[in-house]
């Protein structure tokens, strides 16, 4: 194991001797200003002077990477860490399989690994301008607290990215790196790349569907790019990916904290039907259905990132030992799949057909599939609360076909329970799968901040255990003693 100990004496801390390698560090602290007024301009609204209580790392192995401590956003420690270099790194599929991994981008893959980097890298600071008002509306101060930590981290996860294209791919790395400071979530000129980076996320439970839903697909094709030949990427995913389990924990947290306080309302108020919509809302807390609507629409966006079931490019990363699969390693295969075949779903003429495909062409389709089994054990501990409450109520995935705008599925009318509807039966129907102006309006409304120690808005019970194990009333972010 090699670079485990994190260099604290340039202005960008970092675990890659960035002192000894001045070309790079000067292009990072070339770089670092423009961040810094990014994330003034588009980074979270307010609180920039407030004392946040962040964890950052001091150490990339197992006991330095998470340390606790009040810090001003601006101020945070943004740095390069890449996972310990493991010695005579093998490539575990592909083309080169068995070849040692490669410590520079192989010329033949410059464009195809710099094009996967870019994307990755662009997805960071889109989600940050995604969650930016979310501040001022936050249910508690522990709310705020995770919210802004999932920020810092986003920004450093843009850092490690922006990092690799410095050191790696010259002066078009240089002007790639520029460029995700320019594009920007939602803008009509210059949007972000992927189609759910540029929706907006004006509530707390869309923050908490993001984080459950979108950062897990995050999971997955950073799972995906750790398994990567080109050895640099493959360290920085492998540590970005111990941070993105405290995201998805926000989001499985936050949604199951919801389905708890409405169903505690529910039955103190002795409502047993989670239809009795009205009633279930002038209690102030957001109705089952209403939840289930909005998991439809999040799962649904989030099934788009993983790009067409049957894609060229996704073989031909595959094949050029760029981009694996999800625990790549583990799979009892031969690790190139030139002649396997994998199962699909095709929409044909209006039928869902299923198919036996190039399993090098769906392995798109194959690392969504694995998502959606990771997905469903944040739905078994959604129900569980539900079942708590003996309400009579089951949360489940819409089919993957229902509201899909990338692949075979895209732009068909298609229910979450799989049937093939006319337009006239969808245009009809659609208010009861995904959230409506009101529902929206509805959530909204809901939306005051409770800023004091220990309290929390009364649409969202408070979790079960603090941070770093602070007690209930600790004060998490200190908003005006700074
Ligand atoms: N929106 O062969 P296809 C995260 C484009 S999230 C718009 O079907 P491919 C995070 C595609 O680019 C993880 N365009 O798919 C989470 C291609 O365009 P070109 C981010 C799309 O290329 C929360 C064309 O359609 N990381 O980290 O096999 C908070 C045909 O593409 C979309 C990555 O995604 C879309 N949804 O796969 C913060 C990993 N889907 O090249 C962070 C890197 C496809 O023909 N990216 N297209 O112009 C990849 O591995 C792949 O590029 C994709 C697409 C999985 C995204």
């Amino acid at each position: 194991m090699l670079n485990s100990q994190v260099e604290y004496d340039t202005i960008i801390p970092n675990n890659v001797s960035l002192s000894s390698d001045k070309r790079v560090l000067k292009a990072l602290e070339r770089w670092h200003p423009g961040y810094i007024d990014w994330w003034k301009d588009l980074g979270p609204v307010g609180f920039q002077e407030s004392l946040v209580y962040l964890r950052t790392a001091i150490n990339v192995d197992r006991d330095g990477w998470a340390t606790f401590d009040y810090v001003k956003m601006p101020d945070y420690r943004w740095g390069i860490l890449l996972a310990p270099q493991k010695e005579n790194r093998i490539i575990p599929f592909g083309d080169h399989k068995g070849e040692p991994a490669w410590q520079e981008v192989p010329g033949e893959y410059r464009s195809m690994l710099r094009r996967l980097i870019v994307i990755q890298g662009d997805t960071e600071p889109a989600s940050i301008e995604q969650q930016r008002f979310l501040g001022s509306t936050a249910p508690s101060l522990y709310d705020m607290r995770n919210l802004f930590q999932v920020n810092v981290e986003e920004g450093r996860h843009l850092w490690a990215m922006v990092y690799l294209l410095q050191k790696y791919f010259g002066s078009d790395g240089r002007e790639e790196a520029n460029e995700l400071l320019k594009r920007q979530s939602g803008s009509e000129d210059a949007p972000r790349m992927l189609g759910a980076f540029n929706e907006s996320t004006p509530d707390w439970l869309s923050f908490f569907m993001f984080t459950a839903f979108t950062d897990r697909d995050g999971k997955m094709q950073l799972e995906a790019l750790a398994q990567s030949g080109f050895d640099p990427l493959s360290r920085t995913c492998r540590f970005m990916l111990t941070e993105e389990a405290h995201h998805m924990f926000v989001g499985e947290n936050g949604v199951r904290r919801v389905i708890k306080k409405t169903c505690e309302t529910m039955q103190k108020a002795g409502i047993t039907d989670p239809f009795d919509i009205n009633r279930i809302r002038e209690l102030g807390v957001i109705d089952l259905p209403t939840i289930q609507k909005k998991i439809n629409l999040h799962y649904s966006l989030s099934l788009d990132l993983f790009g067409s079931e049957i894609s060229t490019n996704a073989a031909n990363t595959y094949t050029a030992s760029v981009k694996g699969r999800f625990w790549e390693t583990k799979i009892k295969d031969d690790h190139m799949l030139k002649n396997d075949t994998y199962p699909i779903l095709e929409f044909d003429n209006g039928k869902i057909l299923r198919k036996d495909a190039s399993a090098l062409l769906s392995l798109n389709m194959r690392l969504r599939d694995d998502y959606t089994k990771d997905t469903a054990v944040s739905m078994k501990r959604w129900n569980r609360t539900i079942e708590e409450y003996q309400i009579k109520f089951e949360m489940s995935l819409p089919f993957e076909g229902f509201n899909r705008k990338i692949g075979t599925f895209m732009n068909a009318n298609i229910s979450p329970s799989g049937d093939v509807l006319s337009q006239e039966t969808w245009e009809k129907d659609k208010n009861k799968f995904l959230p409506t102006n009101d529902d929206n309006i509805f959530i909204e409304s809901l939306m005051l901040p409770e800023t004091e120690p220990g309290k929390y808005a009364g649409w969202i019970a408070a979790p079960d255990m603090g941070i770093d194990n602070q007690p209930g009333d600790f004060e998490y972010v200190k908003i005006h003693d700074a």
